[in-house]
C-alpha cells in the first residue's frame, strides 16, 4: 500500500513536468522572438493595398509600393502580424499605410497598419 502511494506520487510529479515544461519552452520562445524584434532596429514604412487576409494564420497580403529603406521595389507579398487584432482594422481592398519590421528568417512583421 505504501509502495502504491509513492508511486502515485511519482507519477503525479512526472505528470506535473511535462505539463509544466512545455509553458518554460513557450517562455524562451518568447524572449527570444523579443531579443530578435530588439535586434531588428529598423522599422520600415510601407504604403499598399489589402489582397487578402487571412486572420486564423495572422497574415495579410499586401500589394505594396517601393520600400527603399528595405530596398525594395513594389510588389505583392505577404506580411505577418503578431497580434492579429490588427488585422480587424483592415479589409481587402482598403488602401494602408503599414510599418514592418524583419526579423530573423525573411519574416516580415507589421507592427501598425492603418487604412489611408
Ligand atoms: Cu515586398
Amino acid at each position: 500500500m505504501k509502495l502504491k502511494s509513492i508511486i502515485a506520487a511519482s507519477m503525479t510529479v512526472l505528470a506535473l513536468g511535462a505539463f509544466i515544461a512545455p509553458i518554460q519552452v513557450n517562455a524562451e520562445n518568447t524572449f527570444s522572438k523579443q531579443t530578435l524584434m530588439l535586434a531588428s532596429n529598423q522599422i520600415h514604412h510601407g504604403v499598399g493595398t489589402v489582397t487578402a487576409i487571412d486572420s486564423k494564420a495572422k497574415k495579410i497580403e499586401l500589394k505594396h509600393g517601393p520600400i527603399k529603406s528595405i530596398g525594395w521595389m513594389g510588389m505583392k507579398m505577404f506580411f505577418v502580424v503578431d497580434d492579429a487584432e490588427l488585422l480587424d482594422e483592415v479589409e481587402v481592398g482598403d488602401k494602408v499605410d503599414f510599418e514592418f519590421i524583419e526579423t530573423g528568417g525573411k519574416r516580415y512583421v507589421i507592427t501598425n497598419i492603418e487604412v489611408q
